[in-house]
């Protein structure tokens, strides 16, 4: 397949969902040879979160008078944000113009399927003539699956669990505690989580942000510690996720890696919304994870996802630590099995025209 040029854009709305998506596929597709040009509004995450940068990929600030660049033969827009007038004017002139496609917001619900490969047409504005296609990342094959590259860290826990150990800011961690990563919001029901969690020696970990104030401002029951985390870069995050026992994520980009990354199992901050549409969101997800698994297990996970989100109490245990760990290394590798976002979308890519 020819190296192509790609022109990826990407809002910042909040948080670091944004920019890690279209990171990670940035530096996905650069390592297979093409050629990408990142448009990002606030690339201030990147210092950390890819502080080498990427072969292939070059950092293109966009603010409110973007360079007349001409596109490339791809142009992604990361979640319907629109790329600059002037810049989808040149695409509908470009012959070929390029091809265009919509990233959007990964979801298990039924519309994903249904959605992903659309085509949409354009008829007013700049872009006037051109298509515009709809890819859907998902959990299934009929949609347009998850970004897998470096997922294989965690076929390696105890290497993963090697490299945390020998951070410098893992000095003073007892040895032999538990490892809860805690990467949710500032809004995260605590108390009840903090009393589930209480009884074996445990280590809290925490990267930077509110939920990490909050905490440290919380009473902890026996057997709990905090360890206050610094930024560390995508590579790292992975392998810190590989290396825990359980892992609470949020948003979309760590909640997908850490289904893919550990073997560990996972609870769920979903992204919240003015109406309530994740509520939608989170129940369509544990559908498709937690089918064919026994009742009881059912319950309990279910029960926790919710308790992570506010929609139930939180249970005074977590589930059976050996059955849930089968669980989600169960739906790990199926979703290991799946061909990946990257490889779709170049397959997408080459059956369009502009
Ligand atoms: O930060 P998030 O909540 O991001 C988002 C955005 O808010 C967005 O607006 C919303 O639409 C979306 O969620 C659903 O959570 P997320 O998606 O998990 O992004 C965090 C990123 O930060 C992810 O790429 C992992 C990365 N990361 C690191 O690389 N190193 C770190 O130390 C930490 C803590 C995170």
């Amino acid at each position: 397949m020819r190296a192509w040029r790609w022109d990826l854009f990407c809002r910042v709305i909040d948080n670091f969902g944004d920019v890690g998506v279209c990171w990670r596929l940035a530096a996905e597709l650069g390592a297979r040879g093409h050629a990408v040009r990142l448009w990002i509004d606030d690339a201030s995450a990147l210092a950390w979160m890819a502080p080498q940068g990427a072969p292939g990929v070059t950092v293109q600030p966009w603010g409110d008078q973007p360079p007349d660049l001409p596109p490339g033969d791809v142009v992604v827009e990361a979640f319907g944000c629109t790329p600059p007038p002037g810049f989808v004017a040149r695409m509908a002139a470009a012959t070929p113009p390029p091809v265009w496609i919509n990233l959007e917001y990964l979801s298990a619900e039924p519309y994903a399927e249904r959605s992903h490969g659309l085509r949409s047409p354009q008829f007013a504005g700049p872009g006037a003539g051109l298509d515009k296609w709809f890819f859907y990342p998902g959990f299934t094959p009929a949609t347009g699956g998850l970004l897998q590259d470096g997922a294989a860290v965690g076929d390696d826990p105890a290497g993963a669990r090697g490299w945390l150990r020998a951070q410098p800011w893992a000095e003073g961690w007892r040895e032999s505690d538990r490892l809860v990563l805690l990467f949710g919001y500032a809004s995260l029901p605590l108390p009840g989580l903090l009393q589930a969690l209480a009884g074996p020696p445990t280590t809290l970990l925490l990267p930077p942000g509110g939920l990490c104030d909050r905490l440290q401002a919380e009473p902890l029951p026996a057997g709990l510690r905090l360890a206050a985390l610094p930024h560390v870069s995508q590579p790292e995050f992975d392998r810190m996720l590989a290396a825990t026992d359980l892992n609470l994520v949020r948003g979309e980009d760590s909640f997908v890696r850490a289904q893919l990354c550990a073997t560990a199992p996972f609870l769920w901050q979903i992204y919240p919304q003015d109406d309530g549409a994740h509520a939608l969101k989170l129940e369509a997800f544990l559908d498709r994870y937690l089918a064919g698994s026994p009742p009881a297990l059912v319950g309990a996970v279910r029960q926790c996802f919710h308790a992570a989100n506010g929609l139930a109490p939180w249970p005074s245990a977590l589930p059976e630590p050996a059955a849930w760990r089968a669980l989600h290394q169960a739906w790990r590798a199926r979703l290991r099995a799946q061909d990946d976002l990257c490889t779709q979308l170049l397959r997408f890519v080459k059956g369009r025209p502009g």
